[in-house]
Formats: structure tokens, sequence, C-alpha cells
């Protein structure tokens, strides 16, 4: 009897301590859909898990908002219901002033100046994460942000009354100081927004464009290249420790590589992107001076506000960043 009891307990045992060593599974929730050039990473990123891992941690991707909506997933892997997610960093601009710096316009206009500008914030924005219980895997660049119309855009002006979709507080506070009216709307419901003309005009980058195929509601895109924005990958700390080392080790490095192939594949894709808009027919707009010193002087003047909400560290961010 005695025998038999520990014999079970035993198989019971085994069963369990074999399932529990062989696999983790995590969820991903992300707010793009499949054709997205951080989806596409997030794609080979899971894979890159996976075999490093020796499959002991399964990941699986939620995308196009599917698990959660953009502005929730931060809170989703915040509270450990999704171990790891992707945000875009702006989005959370109320929060702290650490996530709107990468989204201020002409502060860093190309890959190279938005590289800079990462390293310089990257300290603190992990930081931040960690007083929320996250870490901070990898980040990405989007592909420079322009103004997508119908109208002719010539100056800041032009762009008065305008039905401004925002994806971000920045984006929104633009809308203001020109004169446009902003509706929030992430990207999942762009297309739904155009279509039914709650909006008839936004900033982003051609990414979206074609992911949202803005080609058919609207015919303009002014390639003002004023900032490129990031999404972040995050982990659940308490999700992080739970693994073992090796599983770590094997998360970090794939973590390492996607931030290498997404920022290549950001800007390898951009010129693409661009084409795919005008194949459908867009015109690609080069902005004119006067457009470019109007959005400059608001970027002035957000950067300024910024500052003083962001105090020291945020001064630090900027030297770093501005230091040759
Ligand atoms: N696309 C995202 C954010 C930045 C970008 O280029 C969007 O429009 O929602």
């Amino acid at each position: 009897m005695y025998k038999k009891l520990s014999l079970l307990a035993g198989s019971v045992l085994l069963a369990f301590g074999a399932s529990a060593q062989a696999q983790t599974k995590w969820d991903l929730p992300t707010a793009y859909p499949a054709s997205n050039l951080h989806v596409e990473n997030l794609v080979d990123f899971v894979k890159d898990v996976d075999a490093l891992s020796g499959g002991k941690l399964k990941i699986t991707l939620h995308n196009n908002a599917s698990l959660y909506k953009a502005p929730e997933i931060k809170r989703a892997v915040q509270g450990n219901q999704a171990q790891i997610g992707e945000i875009l960093l702006t989005n959370f601009a109320n929060e702290a002033p650490i996530y709107e710096l990468d989204g201020l316009p002409f502060l860093a206009t190309g890959y190279d100046a938005s590289f800079k500008l990462y390293q310089a914030q990257k300290p603190f924005l992990e930081k931040q994460l960690n007083k929320q219980g996250m870490t901070l895997l990898y980040a990405v660049a989007w592909p420079p942000q322009g103004i997508f119309a119908n109208r002719d855009i010539k100056e800041v002006g032009d762009m008065k009354g305008l039905k401004w979709r925002a994806y971000s507080p920045v984006t929104a506070k633009i809308a203001e100081l020109v004169g446009a009216q902003p509706v929030t709307v992430q990207q999942a419901e762009l297309a739904q927004a155009m279509a039914t003309g709650v909006i008839d005009s936004y900033m982003s980058s051609g990414s979206t464009g074609y992911d949202t195929k803005t080609y058919e509601y609207i015919k303009k895109f002014y390639d003002t290249e004023a900032w490129l924005p990031k999404n972040a990958v995050v982990v659940n700390k308490k999700a992080f420790d739970a693994l073992d080392a090796p599983t770590q080790q094997a998360l970090l490095k794939a973590g390492a590589q996607a931030e290498a192939r997404g920022w290549k594949l950001s800007q390898d894709k951009n010129s693409w992107y661009k084409e795919q808009l005008s194949k459908n027919g867009m015109e690609i707009i080069k902005p004119t001076p006067q457009l470019t010193e109007g959005l400059d002087k608001i970027g002035k003047r957000m950067l300024e506000d910024w500052l003083k909400k962001a105090g020291p560290d945020g001064q630090a961010m900027i030297d770093a960043y501005r230091k040759p």
C-alpha cells in the first residue's frame, strides 16, 4: 500500500518536473499587423528564442491588437497578464516624460541621429521600466514621419481645420499648434477612421500608410522626416526572473539580434514603403522650406516644454545626444 502510494507520488512528481522543465509559454501582444516591419521582426525573434532556448521558451505572437489594444499592452505586461509585449513608447508620454522624447518633432530626424538619441535615452528608459516591474529587451525606430493629407500644404498655416488623426499626446499637440482638430486613433482602427471620414489627415510613416492602405483615401504624402518614434519590446521582470539562466541568456541574445535586425529592416524598407504608396497612386512630396521651418519651430517649442517637464534627467539626455 505504502509502496504503491509513493510510486504514484513519484510519477506525478516526475511528470510535473519534466513538463515544468520542458517549456515555458509566454504571450506577446503587438498592436501592428503581419505586414508591419516590427511584426516581421517579431516573427523572427520568436523563432530565434525558440531555437536559442532549445525549445524551452515558446512565445505566441498576437498581432494587430488582437489580444490587447495598443494603449493596454504596457499595463498587461506590467501585470504579467502578458509576459512580454511590444509598445509604442510615445503613446505613454503622459505617464513619464522619458516616453515622449523620441516622439518630439525635429529633435532627431535620420536613422543615425535617432540611434544616438536612443543611446542617450536608454539608461533612463530602463530605469523607468524597472520601476514599473519591467525590463527593456530592445527597441526599433519606425521610418521617418511625414504628413498624409489631400490638401496642398505649403506652410503650417495650410493645416488649419484638418481632421487630424493623432496616435500619441505629441501628435495631438502638433495638431493643436497648427490649428487642426485631433482625434486619437491607433493604427488598428485607422483604416476605418479614414473610410468613415472621421479623419482626413495624419502624421506617421510610409509603413503605416502602407499597412492601412491610406492611398485609398489620402493622395499626398509630405515627406517631412520629422522624427522616428520607437517601438520597444518589454518583459515582465517576474516572468524573466522565473526563467533558468540559460533561457534568460537565450532571450537576451534573441533580443539583441532583433534590435540590430530591426533598425536595418526599418531603414531598408523606408524607401520601399514610399515606392508602394507611389505605385498605388499617392504623390510623394518634398516639403517646402516654409513648411519645414514652421514644423521646426513647433519642434523647438515642444522641446522647451519637454525640458521643463523632464528636469535634470531630460537635460542630461539632450546633452548626451548633442555631444559630438
Ligand atoms: N506608425 C505608428 C506610430 C508611428 C508610425 O510610424 C502609427 O501611425 O500608429
